[in-house]
């Protein structure tokens, strides 16, 4: 019996990276994004893929998903990403709102269409993609963290509400990662500015890293529950303590 993996995001960075690891463990891999052409592109290369054309903003969307969809045994719920660096005074609102609705409601939606099918598989298990911006704030972040933070909360929530049913919720908490996209997404499309953000830090994480850290978990025994794995580079051993060589 093959198992079933879902991804969102899954057209670039930690999405795609995860969407290609776990197909390499074995599962047949439902690849979820907007961007339905990177995700032909990569079911092209990588047979155990199947793309679904997914916005996490849309119930419509998830329902179609969720319905097409015979098992599912791991949820990656990693769809979301930063909009902004502005101080709290000076946010967007709907900077605000469309983090709040990707990262949180987006997850919201997608664990509570596809929960039923985790825990009929009979171990199942939910990644949760939150951030070390889940667990502390830093200025200019503040939308993000409200929501990474937020997404924190809903596992913790979940596991408690969860325990004694087959299912295991993971948390995977990176710091700094040099995925495509993340940065330049924050930065409105900035390249300059968003290379900024790695620039004389020696080694940031890559989405493999991520992708790694996120097998290693789904792979461990039904009973062995990964509450949360918090990654971060060697150049980083807090969110403001970061090392940068040259410059
Ligand atoms: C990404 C980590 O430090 O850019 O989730 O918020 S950080």
């Amino acid at each position: 019996m093959r198992r079933t993996a879902v991804v969102t995001g899954a057209s670039s960075g930690i999405g795609e990276a995860t969407a290609r690891r776990l197909a390499g463990e074995g599962y047949d891999v439902v690849a979820g994004a907007r961007r339905r052409d990177r995700l032909d592109k990569l079911a092209a290369e990588v047979p155990s893929i199947t793309p679904v054309t997914l916005d996490v903003t849309s119930q419509e969307s998830v329902d179609a998903l969720a319905g097409a969809l015979d098992r599912c045994d791991v949820l990656v719920n990693n769809a979301g990403g930063a909009l902004g660096l502005e101080p709290v005074a000076g946010a967007r609102l709907d900077d605000w709102q469309r983090m709040y609705d990707t990262n949180v409601l987006g997850s919201l939606r997608m664990t509570q269409a596809l929960l039923p099918r985790l825990i009929a598989s009979g171990d199942g298990v939910l990644v949760m993609l939150t951030s070390t911006a889940g667990l502390v704030s830093y200025e200019g972040g503040g939308g993000y963290c409200a929501a990474k933070h937020a997404q924190t909360s809903m596992v913790e929530t979940l596991r408690l509400e969860l325990v004694g049913q087959p299912v295991r919720i993971v948390e995977i908490a990176p710091g700094m990662v040099r995925s495509e996209g993340f940065a330049v997404t924050r930065f409105r499309g900035d390249e300059a500015a968003a290379a900024r953000v790695y620039e004389g830090v020696p080694d940031p994480l890559t989405s493999d890293d991520v992708a790694d850290a996120i097998a290693w978990t789904v792979t461990r025994p039904a009973h062995v529950n990964i509450d949360r794995m918090v990654i971060r580079p060697r150049a980083q051993a807090a969110q403001h303590k970061l090392h940068r060589v040259g410059g």
